[in-house]
């Protein structure tokens, strides 16, 4: 017997918890299904040494409730993941969310039949008129495929599955596979504890410093005071963060005045960076300034300098593959225990039973960490079997690359709303603020519908195929397509390469949606 609810929402990260809590607010009866067995998605599954965010703490945080906001208090300005974890148990508990999901639940297969979904789980089936699918952007990790591990006597870990019960490095010999956000976080706090680490790297990355630090009373309360304004203006930013927007060109300037602004910029704006001047990601002699400025900055922190052709990025676009921030990731390398191994010139062959085998030797080690990163974007919404109205379904839609209408219904699929996903600013934003948007937004289309006696919302395949187009040809505008990143689709071998979220920014993508609301749901139809 399947248990009926009116809408399940798919995933307890931070977007599922906010469905509930708003859609049962408005009277829906809701059940989150979670294929984990704890509460927080990113931030249960993540529990490397060295994860935080990378939006300033008072911004990675619900906007919904002021007493929330003024009552929690971070002590860093990037927070950790235990505290992110600590902040979302609490939202938990103050707004009992807990009792409305469902752990260990995973979906496996959703059959969209009589103007609702069938939705069936590792743990029971349910029926609900409408699906939230709250799966995330990077919660599907990725292994880097070496043959052999069957055969490895050490320890093989993910970063995004790290044990709960933490793991002791201290004296051992570690390989770190991989240098996007998560390895260049790791790699500094794992080179203090082992006895020797080696580092993995394929594609060097322009890493911006973090700029942590504890967050002060005097700080927590100059932002409480202001706590309001802050969420608006981030909401009417272009990236969703409370950083002022500059209008000016990169080229606009003189190469002396330019150097000062970054030379500001630089130890004080962590991933804000990227928003030095409004034309880095537009206009390729501005990137080149931006990317010589950052080269220079790392060369300055490597004091080995054979290093260097391997550490310094070159032949793509700074930003065009997300920058990681990152915490003396560079001046690990000036240790006389960390190795750089440069995949590009000696791959990895595979695991031997003592370590991994390189195209030179063997390099033995107690402990191989894959810091591969995710099926992004979409493999959360394609790993189950999802069948829309006559018999489709998601794989077969979205062969060819992520198909949506706002980046919030999938023609075809009715009743079924997709939270921070492709075709929306997701990954490009403060996605806690995209999340927060999305699940007003489909809350106010479910009441409309409601109010309207409709029981079935979709969205019109003109629509879609228009947003499509305009995803596209946005993303064309800008530098992002010139490297070969997860935006893109090359994080997985043979994925479609398509640009996956939307560049018009988080202001405008708002403005885009105040203006469909207004034209009576324009795209949209509810029978
Ligand atoms: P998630 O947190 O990924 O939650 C999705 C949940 O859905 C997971 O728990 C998963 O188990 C569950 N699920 C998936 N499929 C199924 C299924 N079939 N059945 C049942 N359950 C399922 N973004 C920022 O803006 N700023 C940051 O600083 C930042 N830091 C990050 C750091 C790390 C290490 C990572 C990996 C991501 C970071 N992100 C950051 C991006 C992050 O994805 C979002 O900020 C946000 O946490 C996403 O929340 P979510 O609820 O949408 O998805
Ligand atoms: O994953 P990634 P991530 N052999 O895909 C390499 C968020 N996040 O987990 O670049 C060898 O970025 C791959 O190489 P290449 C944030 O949005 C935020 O690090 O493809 N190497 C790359 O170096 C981030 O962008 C924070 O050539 C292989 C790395 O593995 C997103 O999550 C912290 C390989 C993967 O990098 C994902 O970050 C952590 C192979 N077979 C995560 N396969 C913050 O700081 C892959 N690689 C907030």
């Amino acid at each position: 017997m399947a248990t009926e609810v009116d809408v399940v929402v798919v995933g307890a990260g931070f977007a599922g918890l906010r469905a509930l809590h708003t859609l049962r607010g408005r009277g829906y009866r809701v059940a989150v299904l979670e294929a984990g067995d704890g509460i927080g998605g990113v931030w249960h599954w993540n529990r490397y040494p060295g994860a935080r965010c990378d939006v300033r703490s008072h911004d990675y945080s619900y906007g919904f409730d002021p007493d929330l906001e003024q009552e929690w208090r971070w002590t860093e300005r990037y927070a950790t993941q235990p505290e992110i974890l600590r902040y979302i148990d609490h939202v938990v508990e103050r707004f009992d969310l807990a009792r409305d999901v469902h752990l260990r639940t995973r979906v496996t297969r959703m059959v969209f039949a009589d103007d609702g979904w069938d939705v069936e789980t590792s743990a029971g089936t349910w029926r609900a008129r409408f699906v939230v699918m709250a799966t995330g952007q990077l919660s599907i990790p990725k292994d880097p495929e070496l043959p052999g591990q069957d055969r490895y006597r050490g320890t093989v870990l993910h970063t995004a599955r790290w044990p709960r019960e933490g793991v002791d490095l201290t004296g051992q010999r570690v390989g770190v596979i991989g240098t996007g956000s998560s390895g260049t976080q790791l790699v500094p706090v794992v080179a203090e504890q082992a006895a020797h680490l080696t580092v993995f790297q394929r594609t060097p990355n322009f890493s911006i410093p973090a700029t942590n630090a504890p967050v002060d009373d005097e700080e927590d309360a100059a932002v409480k005071a202001v706590y309001r304004e802050r969420r608006e203006a981030a909401r009417n930013s272009p990236t969703g963060l409370s950083f002022p927007v500059v209008r000016q060109s990169a080229l606009e300037v003189t190469p002396e005045e330019r150097r000062r602004h970054y030379d500001e910029q630089w130890p004080t704006t962590g991933f804000g960076f990227l928003l030095s001047y409004r034309d880095l990601m537009l206009d390729e002699r501005a990137n080149d300034t931006v990317a010589d400025y950052v080269r220079e900055r790392i060369a300055a922190k490597v004091t080995k300098p054979e290093l260097l052709p391997h550490l310094l990025p070159q032949g793509y676009p700074f930003g065009a593959k997300r920058p990681p921030v990152d915490s003396g990731y560079f001046e690990t390398f000036n240790r006389d225990d960390v190795e750089l191994v440069d995949v590009r010139d000696t791959p990895v062959t595979g695991f031997t039973e003592r370590g991994l085998q390189t195209a030179e030797r063997e390099i033995e080690l107690d402990v191989v960490v894959f810091a591969t990163g995710f099926d992004a974007m979409t493999g959360a919404l394609l790993k189950p079997e999802i069948v829309g109205r006559d018999g489709q379904t998601l794989r077969e839609a979205w062969a060819a690359g992520p198909r949506t209408y706002l980046g919030l219904q999938v023609a075809g699929f009715p009743n079924m709303f997709l939270v921070a996903g492709p075709g929306s600013p997701s990954l490009l934003s403060n996605v806690l603020l995209s999340i927060e948007q999305h699940v007003d937004w489909i809350a106010d289309l479910l009441d409309a519908a409601a109010a309207r006696g409709a029981g079935v919302v979709q969205v019109t395949p003109e629509a879609e195929s228009g947003w499509v187009a305009h995803v596209n040809e946005r993303a064309e505008a800008t530098l992002y397509p010139r490297a070969r990143s997860y935006y893109m689709g090359d994080d997985v071998p043979g994925k479609p390469r398509v640009f996956t979220p939307y560049v018009g920014g988080v202001r405008g993508y708002k403005r885009i949606l105040e203006r469909v609301v207004a034209d009576d749901y324009d795209g949209f139809t509810m029978t």
